[in-house]
This record gives C-alpha cells, sequence and structure tokens, in this order.
C-alpha cells in the first residue's frame, strides 16, 4: 500500500565510518536518510560544499537526505558566554548553506553538555538481545562515589544515597570502569568520551544556570535563528531532553508538553518545530504521548519511534519498540491524523534497536546496530500500514 500520508521511512546513519552502511539502510526499505557532519567541529560553519557532498553520497545509495541529526549548538550559546554571538552567526549561516543544498528539515537539542546518558549499553534481555538502560543507583552511585561531583548529595534523598552506596558495593572493579565510561559517552558520532576533569569543569562553567535562564537562553536563540530558518525555508526541530529531567546537577528544560509549547510559543513560525521522540518523553509517566501528537501535531517535523520500560524507582530500559509503556499504535494512529490534516509526510526513524543475532559480535555506536533497528522499523511499518488501511 502506498499512501501520500504513510511516514516517511528513514534510519540514521553517522556516514562513512557507520559500520553500518547506507545500503544496509536501502534494505531495511528506508527511501530517506538522517545524518550530519560530524567531523565539523560544534559552532563551524557547515558549508555549502560539505554539505552537497553528503547529500550525494545519500543520492548515490537511492536515498534521500531526509533530516539532519543533529546540526549541534555550540555550549556558549546555551551559556551565553564567551563568543555566543558569533556562533549564533555561524548557526544562521550554516542554516543558509544547509537550505542552498536543498535540504529541509534540522534536528537539534539544548541539552547541557551531555547528550543521552545511559549507566548500561549492554543490558542482558531474556532473549538475550542487548538494550541500552539508565539504572537510577547506579547513576547516582556513579555521580556521588566515582565523579564525586561537589554538591552533588545535594540533589538526592538520604534513601536514595543509601541505595546508591550499597549498589556501589556489589561492584567489581570492571563493572565501576564501564559505568564510567557508559556514563561519560560523548556526542552521538564520535567515539570521544569525556575524561573526570572534563566534566567536572565543564559541569562548573554551569554554576549560576538554572532551568529558567537555560530557557531563556534557549529563546533568545530560536528568536534569533527561527526567522532565518523560516526566510529559506527551513523546518526546526528540538529534540528532547533524554532522560527527561535533569542529570548531574544540569538544568534539562525540554522535557514535558508545556516546555514544548512554550518554545514553540516563544518564536512563533512554521519553522520553529520538535522532534517527537516517544523514547524520551515517553520516559516519564505524565506525558501523554498521543495527546502530545494531537495537540502538537502541527509543529511535529521529524519522528523517533521508540519504547521505553520503566519503574516506580527512575529505571528504564529500551524495550522493543511495540512493547514498553508507549501506546505505540495510538501515537501512531495520531501521527497518521495529523499527517492527513496537514496534508503531507512526516519523516520517521525506528530510534535505536536492540543489539541482536550477528550484530551481538560486532562494534557498532550504542543503540545504532541494523539488525534491531531493522526488526524495530518493521515492526513500526506494519503497524502504520494496518492503520491507515483503517482511516
Ligand atoms: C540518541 C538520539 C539523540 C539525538 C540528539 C539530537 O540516540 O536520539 O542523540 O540525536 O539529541 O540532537
Amino acid at each position: 500500500m502506498k499512501g501520500p500520508y504513510l511516514m516517511e521511512e528513514t534510519m540514521r546513519w553517522y556516514g562513512p565510518n557507520d559500520p553500518v552502511s547506507l545500503w544496509d539502510i536501502r534494505q531495511a526499505g528506508c527511501t530517506g536518510v538522517v545524518t550530519a557532519l560530524h567531523h565539523v567541529p560544534v559552532g563551524e560553519i557547515w558549508s555549502e560544499e560539505e554539505i552537497v557532498k553528503r547529500r550525494k553520497e545519500v543520492e548515490a545509495a537511492g536515498m534521500r537526505w531526509t533530516v539532519i541529526e543533529s546540526l549541534p549548538v555550540h555550549e556558549d550559546i546555551k551559556k551565553q558566554t564567551g563568543n555566543y554571538q558569533q556562533y549564533i552567526q555561524n548557526y544562521k549561516e550554516s542554516l543558509r548553506n544547509v537550505a542552498k543544498a536543498g535540504l529541509e528539515v534540522v534536528t537539534y537539542n539544548f541539552m547541557p553538555i551531555l547528550d543521552w546518558m545511559r549507566t548500561d549499553i549492554a543490558y542482558e534481555m531474556p532473549d538475550r538481545s542487548r538494550a541500552l538502560r539508565f539504572e537510577k543507583a547506579a547513576f547516582i552511585a556513579f555521580d556521588l562515589f566515582l565523579l564525586k561531583r561537589p554538591g552533588a548529595e545535594k540533589d538526592y534523598t538520604a534513601e536514595e544515597i543509601e541505595k546508591a552506596r550499597v549498589r556501589l558495593s556489589t561492584m567489581t572493579e570492571t563493572e565501576k570502569e564501564t559505568l564510567y565510561r557508559n556514563t561519560l559517552l560523548g556526542l552521538p558520532g564520535s567515539e570521544e568520551r569525556f575524561t573526570e576533569e572534563q566534566i567536572l569543569k565543564a559541569l562548573k562553567t554551569y554554576e549560576g544556570i538554572d532551568s529558567a535562564k537555560l530557557k531563556q537562553h534557549l529563546f533568545y536563540f530560536l528568536q534569533q535563528v527561527v526567522p532565518v530558518a523560516e526566510e529559506v525555508g527551513l523546518k526546526m526541530a528540538i529534540h528532547p531532553d533524554d532522560p527527561p529531567y535533569p542529570i548531574l546537577g544540569l538544568p534539562r528544560i525540554v522535557s514535558t508538553e508545556k516546555d514544548a509549547k512554550e518554545l514553540i510559543d516563544c518564536a512563533p513560525s512554521p519553522a520553529n518545530g520538535i522532534c517527537f521522540c516517544t523514547g524520551s518523553y515517553g520516559v516519564r509517566a505524565d506525558n501523554d504521548l498521543p495527546g502530545m501528537v494531537k495537540r502538537l501535531g502541527d509543529h511535529i517535523h521529524f519522528i523517533h519511534l521508540r519504547s521505553t520500560s520503566r519503574d516506580a524507582e527512575g529505571n528504564f530500559y529500551e524495550a522493543d519498540h511495540l512493547t514498553g509503556d508507549v501506546d505505540m499504535v495510538a501515537v501512531i494512529r495520531e501521527i497518521l491524523d495529523v499527517q492527513k490534516r496537514r496534508g503531507l509526510s512526516l519523516p520517521m526513524r525506528p530510534d535505536h534497536g536492540h543489539q541482536m543475532l550477528d550484530d551481538l559480535k560486532k562494534t557498532t555506536y550504542p543503540g545504532y546496530s541494523a539488525i534491531g533497528r531493522l526488526r524495530g522499523l518493521a515492526e513500526l511499518r506494519g503497524v502504520q500500514w494496518g492503520v491507515a488501511s483503517q482511516i
């Protein structure tokens, strides 16, 4: 079945160094690719030439470069320090070049210092595939006893601290080392990890920046760049916080429906929108995902479909795409409704997947092995076609 209002199926590709090739993505049935110029340092201008070069590589494999993920925002912009005005100018310039190169959607995030964070990147599932997991007690143990972040104990209750102490006592030295490495994984698409000194130094630079202040900085950034995006016909899509609450004492400001609404309202424009990531928003029980799609639908420019399974303590792991806490069928139904109403197809990618089958022997970017994502996409495709046939 082909319909104008089915989501466009895409997958993320980390560029020429990605062990998953463009042809692997094509064979998964994707028509689009989500990628970025990961080799350009954060803050530098993306040249039209480099963008076109990457676009042509994708096109040579018979697909289109549907979404940029991410055009990263420099830390100085988030803190309004140093050269932030210059970095905003650079961002505008990159947006112009992106549009000249024929691209349409730009994803970014406003998470301080770290992007997504998990304590375990090889959590064994009952079927022996491996998933990404966030374990609260392990994370608190890391923060208090391994990283020894100054003032960290203020962020936790006595009970949480005690649990973390007990958890630490069960860990071998190797487990501690692994926890350290997982937690300080760097930006997506890079192999680098923060060192202890780097992260402590970076955290210090956020002293005095609470969530109200970070929001002001985000709004300022949007008020500067959204008019340019609109002028050149781009759509900007902010990725939510993952996990959707403060970590390491850093404010997180894109975690709820209210947050999303506020940032859309601060710079009203068709160019100012969101990346609807069910995996990130879905970690909070107070986020009503199908309702969010209904209410924020006009502002959704990109979709990540993934499910997590959470417990009352704040632990969660990434479930199969159709199980876990996200009502995926209801979410997809709402998305198809929005698309019909807007008369368009939105790009979607299966976000993450379990490491399974042959991929268990391979080294890939955590969450981004081929087969688990292929399984996720195949399941999501089935739901989408089933739902589409009924509306
Ligand atoms: C994790 C991803 C995020 C996302 C960025 C967007 O796998 O969903 O890393 O790409 O936050 O800026």
